[in-house]
């Protein structure tokens, strides 16, 4: 016997699909599945949209109100002593790009990574300003042990005009081709401090990409020159190929992350916690831990670099001083 069919249309199959591409306070702009965008108002206080939602919407006068948020595939986000604070969500790579200079903190690259692998988002590291030959050929060394642990790590000159010797033979100039490669259609977030060069990197790739920007911002404040805090830049016109944009990560917390899942998120350390003796082992005084015979100063791939090391009891310290 046939189930009696309900009799109206479900809620979801009426409401229009959309892309959240920018979000400001209490407003955010919906991309549609052709390409136009509305100024769109979430329903109640309790849905809270970042810039990659999909979401469900519908129409009110010229503006919609959003229904209904899709489950999201990962959600990336910061989070410090006074707020939590969402990026972007459903994300395919984390791209952090630091620079030769202003010479970038490892402890901030090392956070940023733990909270993509956190997320199991697959995180790329840039390096940029490969034409300041010097200091550049200090940061790739410092990269190194980066590198050992199995991160992909791309050289690039991102400004116009600045031609760089890369190394390891590459030969594409300025990293730039090598670097789009690895965004082809894919959403990838762009991480990094202040002055590494993102806007540089994204006006490149995206001629227009700043007009878009203020644009937008005009347009969920009423004319008023704010900058919203995260934006969506489609790289393709066929709109497969994104790019997002956020600000620096000078206060990138990690107090969500649990302490006891620390080692296993620092590629470097998780091999050899197999071999502490105790399961709740923290690695950083028990008898018969795997990890700290396995930090040398001097790094090399298969151990820990002393600098790694104070990193994750750095990390440590402050995620357990955090609970309770
Ligand atoms: N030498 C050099 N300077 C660059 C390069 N890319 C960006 N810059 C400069 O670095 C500064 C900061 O760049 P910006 O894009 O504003 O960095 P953001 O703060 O990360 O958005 C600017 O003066 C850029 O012109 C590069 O490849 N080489
Ligand atoms: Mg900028
Ligand atoms: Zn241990």
């Amino acid at each position: 016997m046939n189930k009696p069919r309900p009799s109206s249309r479900s809620l979801d199959t009426s409401l229009n699909e959309g892309l959240v591409v920018a979000s400001h306070g209490r407003h955010c702009v919906v991309e549609t599945p052709v390409g136009d965008r509305v100024i769109c108002h979430p329903r109640g206080k309790k849905l809270a949209v970042v810039v990659g939602d999909r979401v469900r919407w519908q129409p009110s006068q010229d503006e919609g109100t959003i229904e209904k948020i899709s489950p999201r595939r990962n959600l990336f986000f910061r989070q410090d002593e006074v707020r939590t604070k969402s990026f972007a969500a459903n994300l395919d790579q984390v791209l952090i790009l630091v620079a030769a200079e202003p010479e970038f903190s490892e402890h901030q690259l090392a956070r940023a990574l733990i909270a993509a692998e956190a997320e199991h988002i697959d995180p790329l590291i840039v390096l940029n300003k490969a034409d300041l030959t010097a200091p550049f050929a200090s940061a790739w060394k410092r990269l190194a042990s980066y590198r050992d642990m199995g991160y992909t790590v791309l050289p690039l000159a991102a400004k116009a005009g600045s031609h760089a010797a890369l190394p390891e033979g590459r030969s594409d100039g300025n990293g730039l081709s090598s670097l789009v490669e690895r965004l082809q259609d894919r959403t990838t977030l762009i991480l990094g401090p202040s002055g590494a060069g993102k806007s540089t990197l994204i006006n490149r790739l995206i001629p227009g990409a700043s007009a878009q920007t203020r644009e937008i911002s005009q347009a969920l404040n009423s004319g008023k020159h704010t900058t919203t805090s995260t934006s969506w830049y489609w790289v393709d016109t066929s709109r497969r190929t994104a790019l997002i944009d956020s600000p620096g990560f000078q206060e990138f917390g990690l107090r969500h992350i649990d302490p006891m899942q620390l080692a296993a998120y620092m590629p470097d350390i998780k091999p050899h916690v197999a071999n502490c003796r105790f399961y709740n082992c923290t690695h950083t005084h028990e008898p018969g831990c795997g990890v700290l015979p396995a930090v040398e100063s001097d790094s090399g791939a298969g151990t820990i670099s002393a600098a790694r090391y104070k990193i994750y009891t750095t990390l440590f310290d402050e995620l357990t001083a955090n609970q309770g």
